[in-house]
């Protein structure tokens, strides 16, 4: 179970039941996001979910704490790549690997339900791959990346890439011990997705705008987007790309490099200390 979202949700029935139900009604419009928890499960009270998305969120802390401690002694810059199912996550790691072969070492966390596909893919390009079945789960967690850790070969100056399940709502909330979060928005999405989903382009560092190559075929305005996602995130950079063409990976690339940079410079700084 998802706590955060409640997808799953427990049927445990709550004394206090009836006080709260975390859900308001207007003409129009029913909020179930109102109470305190930011979300409502039926049978429990807002304050026993916020109890055990406290609990949870700790524990899922404390993992991605040593996560974040062991990756940055060892000079590997780790990113959360998240986005909704099928932006191009994927293709454009493979894009990426390729691009970085033989001048960047680098590593691939793959998070989905089912399947191993993804990390199928990612081999293909000689990059070591560990693929993460989440079952039920919505979202990877910083207690899965830890395991998949003790298994990648991670040397100084490595790039780790984590492609989190394809979901905007849950990533957003479990922190895996990255430096930084990437979320790709499609534009065959709709330029809202930054103000429908709030919370995963808020704690993003960087916005990559993929298949930029459908932009003559779909009703998506750029500027509309920029201008969304800017008003959940003044800081966010964002970048436009196209996976399938190569169009804007130097760009991405760039970035890669100049990110990696401070992680080099932050691992030496902790050798030294
Ligand atoms: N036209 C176009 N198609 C793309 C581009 N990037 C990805 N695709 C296509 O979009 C589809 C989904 O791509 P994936 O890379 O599997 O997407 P994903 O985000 O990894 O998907 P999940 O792992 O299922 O969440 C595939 O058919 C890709 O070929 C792009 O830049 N342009
Ligand atoms: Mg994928």
């Amino acid at each position: 179970m998802c706590t955060v979202c409640g997808c799953g949700g427990s049927h445990e029935h709550d004394q206090d039941h009836g006080h709260s139900h975390g859900h308001t009604h207007d003409a129009g419009h029913v909020h179930f996001g109102a109470g305190e928890a930011g979300v409502a499960v039926p049978g429990m009270s807002q304050a026993r979910l916020i109890q055990i998305e406290t609990d949870i969120l700790g524990k899922n802390n404390s993992y991605a704490d040593s996560n974040r401690a062991l990756l940055a002694a060892k000079g590997v810059l780790a990113l959360n790549l998240v986005s909704s199912p099928g932006a191009g996550k994927t293709t454009l790691l493979v894009e990426t690997l390729k691009r970085m072969e033989g001048s960047i070492p680098a590593a691939v966390i793959e998070g989905d339900q089912q399947t191993s596909n993804d990390a199928d893919r990612i081999r293909e390009t000689g990059a070591p791959a560990i693929q993460i079945n989440t079952g039920k789960g919505c979202h990877l967690d910083a207690h899965m990346v830890g395991h998949a850790l003790e298994r990648l070969p991670l040397e100084e100056g490595c790039v780790l890439f984590i492609e989190n399940v394809g979901n905007l709502v849950c990533p957003a909330a479990f922190d895996l011990g990255e430096a930084a979060k990437v979320v790709i928005l499609s534009v065959t999405e709709g330029e809202d997705k930054p103000l429908k989903y709030p919370d995963i382009f808020a704690s993003a560092d960087l916005m990559i705008l993929n298949k930029t190559d459908l932009l003559p075929h779909v009703d998506f305005c750029v500027g509309a987007a920029i201008k969304n996602v800017r008003r959940v995130n003044r800081k966010i950079q964002v970048l436009q790309v196209s996976a399938r063409t190569g169009e804007g990976l130097d760009g991405w690339l760039a970035w890669l490099g100049g990110a990696l940079k401070m992680q080099l410079v932050q691992a030496r700084g902790l050798a030294a200390e």
